[in-house]
Parts: C-alpha cells; sequence; structure tokens
C-alpha cells in the first residue's frame, strides 16, 4: 500500500522523531499532516541532538522529499529559525521541502490569540504551547484564515491586515494585559514571509497522488498523540487538530484504501505536558524518577512533563481508533530499575469496573485499577538484539502484545539512531 501512518498513541512525546528517522529510509517522501510548530521531535544521531516542529522528520535523508500537507499550520517565523537552525546540513530546501498551498498560516495575532485565552482562563488554561494553534485552526473551520497559497495573490497584505485587524479587535474581549509591539511583530512575520516564499509550494494532494501512482513509498508523520485528538482526546485539555488516523487523510488528501501500515509509537509508560486528566500519573518517587531518568521536558517549550505508569485502557482505546497494525515501544530502557511495574488495565468509574474510555476521565469519576509485572534491573542501552533483553521486560512485551492484539516491532532502549531493536 502506499502511505503508511506513523502517530503517537498518548499524549505525545512518545518517541516518534526517532522512529520516522529510523524508518525514513523506507520510504521517498515524509510528510506531515496536522499540528504546526506546537510539535517538538527530537532526533539523535551521531551524537547530536536535533528538534524539529514543522519540518518532516525525512529532512536529515538524502533521498527522501519532504511534504508539508494541508492539514499543517505553519508560523512563518518559527518555520525559518528551523531552516536557520539546518544551515550546518547542506540540504537542499526548494527541492526536498514542498509545502501546500492548503496549508494555514500562523500569524503572529494569533499567537497574541493564544496567549490571551491562556491568560483568561486562569487556573483551568489548556496549558497550551502558546504557539497559536488554537486561534489559527479557529480561523480555518471559521472560513476566515490565510493560507500559503494566498501568500502568492498581490493582495496578500491586505489579506493578511484585515485578519490581522479583526484579531486586534478579538483580544478586547479577553480584558487581559499582554504587552506587544504589533509593527515589530509585523516587520518579523514579513522578513520571513519573504524566505518562505524561497521555497516550493505546490497542490499537495495532487502532487502526492502522482506520488501514489508513480509508486513512490510515502511515510505520514503524526504530531502530538491520539488522546490529544480534538474528538476522541481528553477535551477540552486537547490540541486543535486531529492526530489521528483519519486526521492523515483530511490532512493530506489521501483516502482510507490508500493506507497500508500504521505504526503506533508509545512509551513504555506514560507522560503528558500541560493541564488535563491523567489517571496513572504519579507524585511519588517512581513518578520523579521517570522523569529524570527520561529527561521529561518538552521539546518546544522546555515545560516538565508529568509522569506515570502506562495506561492499557487509553493504549488499547488508541490502538482502536488509529487501526494500529505494529506497536513501537519507546523508552524501554527509562523502567530498568523499578522492582515492579504497574499497568492499569481498568478503570473504577463512577463505582464500576470499565475497561474502554469513557467520556470524562477526571480524577473524580475515575480510579486505575493496576496489574503488577516483575521489572528488570540490567541497563538496555547497550543491547542491540531480542535475545539481550531480560526476561522481565520480554514478560512485559508479551502482555502488552497478549491485551491489544498488536505486535510490537521495534523495542526502543535508549534515544539514538542506533538503540533500536527490531523484532
Ligand atoms: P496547543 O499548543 O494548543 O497544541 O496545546 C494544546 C494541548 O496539546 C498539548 N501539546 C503537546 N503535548 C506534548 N508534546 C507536544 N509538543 C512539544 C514537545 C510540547 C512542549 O514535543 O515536547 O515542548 O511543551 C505538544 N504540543 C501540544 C499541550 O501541552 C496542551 O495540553
Ligand atoms: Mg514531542
Amino acid at each position: 500500500m502506499a502511505v503508511d501512518l506513523l502517530l503517537g498513541l498518548q499524549w505525545g512525546d512518545e518517541g516518534k522523531g526517532k522512529i520516522v528517522d529510523v524508518l525514513t529510509q523506507n520510504y521517498n517522501l515524509i510528510s506531515r499532516f496536522q499540528g504546526g510548530p506546537n510539535a517538538g521531535h527530537t532526533l539523535i544521531f551521531d551524537g547530536h541532538k536535533h528538534v524539529l516542529h514543522t519540518i518532516p522528520s525525512g529532512i536529515f535523508h538524502k533521498d527522501a522529499v519532504n511534504v508539508v500537507g494541508n492539514g499543517v499550520v505553519i508560523d512563518p517565523v518559527i518555520f525559518n529559525k528551523e531552516i536557520e537552525n539546518l544551515s550546518q546540513f547542506d540540504i537542499d530546501f526548494k527541492n526536498v521541502l514542498l509545502i501546500s498551498r492548503k496549508a494555514h498560516l500562523i500569524l503572529p495575532t494569533h499567537r497574541l490569540l493564544d496567549a490571551a485565552s491562556e491568560k483568561a482562563k486562569g487556573k483551568d488554561k489548556i496549558g497550551s504551547t502558546l504557539k497559536g494553534i488554537g486561534p489559527t485552526y479557529m480561523d480555518k473551520t471559521g472560513r476566515n484564515g490565510m493560507r500559503v497559497g494566498d501568500l502568492e495573490l498581490d493582495n496578500w497584505k491586505e489579506i493578511f491586515e484585515t485578519l490581522t485587524q479583526k484579531h486586534i479587535n478579538m483580544l478586547d474581549f479577553y480584558k487581559v494585559d499582554l504587552d506587544y509591539d504589533l509593527d515589530a511583530l509585523r516587520e518579523e512575520f514579513f522578513a520571513s514571509v519573504a524566505e518562505l516564499r524561497k521555497l516550493t509550494f505546490i497542490d499537495s494532494e495532487e502532487y502526492l497522488h502522482t506520488a501514489i501512482r508513480n509508486k513512490k513509498t510515502i511515510l505520514a508523520e503524526g504530531a502530538q498523540g491520539s488522546l490529544l485528538d480534538v474528538d476522541f482526546g481528553t477535551y477540552p485539555f486537547v490540541t486543535s487538530s486531529n492526530t489521528t488516523a483519519a486526521g492523515a487523510c483530511t490532512g493530506l488528501g489521501i483516502a482510507p484504501n490508500q493506507i497500508g501500515e500504521v505504526f503506533g509509537i508509545f512509551k513504555a509508560y506514560t507522560t503528558r505536558v500541560g493541564s488535563g486528566p491523567f489517571p496513572t500519573e504519579l507524585f511519588d518517587e517512581d513518578g520523579a524518577t521517570m522523569a529524570k531518568v527520561g529527561h521529561e521536558f518538552g521539546a518546544t517549550t522546555g515545560r516538565a512533563r508529568r509522569c506515570g505508569w502506562l495506561d492499557m485502557v487509553a493504549l488499547k482505546y488508541a490502538c482502536q481508533v488509529n487501526g494500529v497494525t505494529q506497536l513501537n515501544m519507546m523508552k524501554a530502557d527509562v523502567l530498568s530499575g523499578f522492582k515492579t511495574l504497574k499497568v492499569c488495565t481498568a478503570y473504577e468509574y463512577k463505582g464500576e469496573v470499565i475497561t474502554h474510555f469513557p467520556y470524562n476521565i477526571e480524577p473524580e469519576n475515575v480510579k486505575p485499577i493496576y496489574t503488577e509485572l516483575p521489572g528488570w534491573n540490567e541497563d538496555l542501552t547497550g543491547m542491540t538484539s531480542e535475545d539481550q533483553l531480560p526476561q522481565a521486560l520480554l514478560d512485559y512485551i508479551a502482555f502488552i502484545e497478549k491485551e491489544t492484539g498488536i505486535k510490537i516491532t521495534i523495542v526502543s532502549v535508549g534515544p539514538d539512531r542506533k538503540q533500536t531493536i527490531e523484532r
């Protein structure tokens, strides 16, 4: 089949960037279909760490073409900084980084609206990355947005000014103090647009269909995670796009029957950054150990990530919504040294035991019910094949495979490309 999908099954930061990087060699095209600069995909190779936000993770592979699909939202300012950060690599951006004309643009005032909305919500804030994601998707579905293709029109600055003025009026609504210099923001935006124009804008759905007809292989790279999906996540503590498999169809213009493998990426434990319910969250030493050993800080904002045990109820739900065909388990090495591992296999929901993911998983409704498994002590980070893995880890893997009914085909034992065990 032509298009394989790679998706995060939890609340983001599962390690998608690393797996795309490992898999890229198998694909001609890597595409992003949703989200924007809120994403932080970390790749580590040759001893260096690289964080990508909007650019697909295939950018480091010479032979891959990278497509930013219509479902993505692009901030020209951040996009250019990302390109500048890659200047040490000899990348021919004009030919290997193609942008959909139908992708929406994040304006500086979208960022201001995001900040104002969060500030106005106070303690109930979403914990957004403040990149303007929500307001940009609101303008998209509200049919007011500005698209990449608009930059090719003579009157694009008028379109920009009209939308900016609307946003300035909206800012009044929030009644919060925001410090900003509109002229400076405008200048920075225009300068970045001039840079963005040096790249190639395409009708990406047509481009991808031609590629499919020409038997090219395509990997669609998801951002954030299934539990942040605007429909299926822990609403309202979600992002504003469809992060699940269906989002790849609408965000690229591919048909469901063109999808082949669906790689579901999950951490051996769970993390969440930002607000919102998290049934297996740990507030004790164990959680602190996961955060410390796993270096659990946001790749975009540097915020500390909340940590907890693996939630099988949520994982099975994500597998189901996405039609996952292969599981990839990340950060198994971080669990070395725990005497006992807990996996949440059911919820006590309003006094009843349930095994499905309900409407509302707020702590007052949901208490996790755990199954305990023995831990392992071995350092996994130097292991290169399955036969070196400790029996307790193999049992942990077998347990997850039995619960989900899906094979774990990759076990990651460290952040580097090389620390990847295929099964
Ligand atoms: P937004 O900015 O409107 O999409 O935020 C809404 C919620 O979605 C969460 N979110 C994320 N969660 C995990 N990782 C994300 N990307 C960065 C990373 C985050 C960072 O890879 O580390 O650096 O902090 C991401 N993007 C959005 C967000 O926390 C809100 O809960
Ligand atoms: Mg991330």
